[in-house]
């Protein structure tokens, strides 16, 4: 519902589809201050049977009551997993910290937005995100580690190309 009234409301931004097994994504100029007024949306596919794992090396966007000013949302499977804003998470609002995310199937939205202004200047994101196959059940409950060490294994091959 909010994928159709963002395209219906606007239309300008279309999506910046990805389809590479893992990668980075940033906000506009990063890591130099984000615009005002922006929005980007990304598209991530990995092949079916996929799930996209997705994790920040940097956040610093505006705070606002429920992230409704600037934020990054990630959505998934037609649900939101998170809309993230500030740089700290607070009562109300949430910032991703070390968490990873994690896809419900093999699609990650994943939209950028800022409004008309900002009384000081923010620095916005980088992500690294990886496709992560299906796991047997007890690799799941315990790998959580083994997952965070290969994305890193995979983001640092990424830093190094
Ligand atoms: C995302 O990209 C996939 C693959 O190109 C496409 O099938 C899907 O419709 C796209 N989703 C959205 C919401 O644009
Ligand atoms: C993230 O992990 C690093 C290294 O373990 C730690 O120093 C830092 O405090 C953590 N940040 C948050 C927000 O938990
Ligand atoms: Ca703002």
């Amino acid at each position: 519902v909010w994928l159709l009234g963002y395209d219906l409301s606007c239309g300008a931004s279309s999506s910046i589809v990805l389809q590479k097994m893992y990668g980075r994504i940033t906000s506009p100029n990063f890591p130099n201050v984000y615009p005002n007024h922006k929005e980007r949306i990304w598209n991530i596919t990995v092949p079916k049977g996929y799930s996209v794992r997705i994790y920040f090396t940097h956040f610093n966007l505006e705070l606002s009551y429920l992230c409704e000013y600037d934020y990054v949302k990630l959505s998934s499977g037609g649900r939101t997993l998170a809309t993230l804003c500030g740089k700290d998470s607070t009562d109300t609002e949430e910032a991703p910290g070390n968490k990873t995310y994690i896809s419900v199937d093999n699609n990650l939205m994943v939209v950028f937005r800022s409004d008309y202004s900002n009384e000081k200047p923010f620095t916005g994101f980088e992500a690294f995100y990886a496709a992560e196959g299906k796991r047997p059940a007890p690799l799941v409950d315990g790998g959580d580690m083994a997952v965070v060490g290969l994305v890193l294994h995979w983001a640092g091959v990424w830093l190094l190309v």
